[in-house]
């Protein structure tokens, strides 16, 4: 075939697919990168991350990309990779934690039942135990419950900032002191929080504690391709001290630098990625992350604010990030969300409760008017 019959079968097949642009998809932690990658990804496309030898171009940006995301955490010296995304940061931070156990008795995981699935592949992956702890009435990690859970057998203790379904962050400091005083290992999940908490402050909105500089934090980790406008796949792990990361190299004789030493999940990785995470921070720095976070949380807010006027909507929970939990006062949120998705076009998350909704980068005032309106004219009669 030739290419432009070739792009125009792909342009069919890729018809079926929602677009963040077209101001439907309500519900994804994903959004449109920066127009800038277009171009970052005809300069660097045929680049592998995994041969650092062949690119030492690669190496200098990953450095620097992890420096500017270290600022953004408060610990300018992290240690860290630019990965495929969460799942492979939590699975990474939890196999370092592992192989620095002091005894293999070490194999229970903390954490609240907020987490992300991840942390249950991780810790299926690495066989260790997940210890799952409840939430407190603001939806953060019960500190008693978790303290009274902590015994020879606890290994670590994840914290979740900015959780999967209402966006919710735990007590970071708290956590970390705890976790401190046990001797355990405390790995922030920040993958969705990661590019919002450390500029809601600037942003003019509630502050939150954090910082991988606290006590007893170990590491962190947060995704460029969610708040970071940075296009899939990009996830960040930062560790506070080095030997964390150097527990989980593999030194590769043969590679063109010679004697490589690499500690990513995967071996060939793309180097469009760690270019594309390069620029997009260079271009927005802290100030452009601070507007898209005055931009989103103000739209939260506001779609907040209307949710809760309206007759058939429940706010499920004032928020604390750019997550909107909302629910009908009729139809559960599966029949909801399937309604919205059958004769809209909505795409929104479904949770057993509740249908989140995240005021992402590509999210407009006027999409959710038009949702408003689709839900006044659909859902909201007698
Ligand atoms: N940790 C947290 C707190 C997360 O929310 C997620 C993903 C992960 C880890 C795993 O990250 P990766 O998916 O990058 O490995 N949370 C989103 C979610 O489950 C992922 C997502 C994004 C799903 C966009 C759908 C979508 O359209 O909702």
């Amino acid at each position: 075939m030739n290419d432009q019959n070739v792009l125009e079968e792909l342009d069919q097949i890729l018809a079926k697919s929602a677009r963040f642009r077209e101001g439907r998809v309500l519900g994804s932690m994903c959004s449109e990168p920066d127009p800038i990658v277009l171009e970052v990804f005809r300069r660097s496309y045929d680049l592998n991350a995994g041969d650092p030898g062949l690119s030492q171009g690669l190496v200098e940006l990953e450095n620097d990309a992890i420096r500017m995301m270290g600022e953004f955490w408060r610990w300018p010296q992290a240690s860290g990779k630019i990965v495929s995304g969460g799942t492979e940061a939590n699975i990474l931070a939890l196999w370092s934690f592992r192989e620095g156990r002091r005894s293999p008795q070490q194999t229970q995981v903390l954490v609240s039942k907020s987490r992300h699935f991840s942390i249950d592949k991780a810790t299926k992956l690495l066989g260790l135990d997940l210890v799952l702890i409840d939430c407190n009435e603001n939806g953060q990690v019960d500190l008693d419950q978790l303290q009274n859970s902590i015994s020879k057998r606890t290994l670590a203790v994840v914290a979740v900032a900015g959780s999967t379904s209402l966006g919710l962050v735990d007590e970071l400091r708290a956590l970390g002191r705890i976790a401190f005083e046990h001797g355990l290992f405390c790995h922030v999940d920040a993958s969705f929080g990661g590019f919002v908490i450390p500029f809601l402050e600037e942003a003019g909105f509630a502050a939150v504690d954090f910082g991988l500089d606290l006590e007893g934090i170990s590491s962190v980790c947060l995704d460029p391709h969610k708040m970071g406008r940075a296009p899939i796949p990009a996830g960040c792990l930062l560790w506070k001290d080095a030997q964390d990361l150097e527990r989980l190299e593999f030194s590769v004789p043969y590679l063109s630098g010679g004697q490589t030493r690499l500690s990513t999940l995967l071996g060939t990785r793309p180097g469009f990625t760690v270019a594309a995470v390069w620029a997009v921070l260079k271009k927005l720095g802290k100030s452009g992350y601070v507007e898209l976070v005055r931009r989103s949380l103000s739209l939260t807010h506001w779609f907040s604010e209307q949710v809760s006027k309206r007759r058939h909507l429940r706010l499920v929970r004032q928020p604390v990030l750019n997550v909107v939990g909302l629910a009908h006062r009729k139809l559960n949120p599966q029949e909801l969300a399937y309604f919205l998705r059958r004769e809209g076009g909505w795409a929104l998350s479904v949770w057993p409760e509740f249908l989140r909704v995240v005021l992402m980068p590509h999210v407009d005032r006027t999409h959710l008017e038009d949702f408003l309106a689709f839900v006044e004219r659909h859902l909201e009669k007698e």
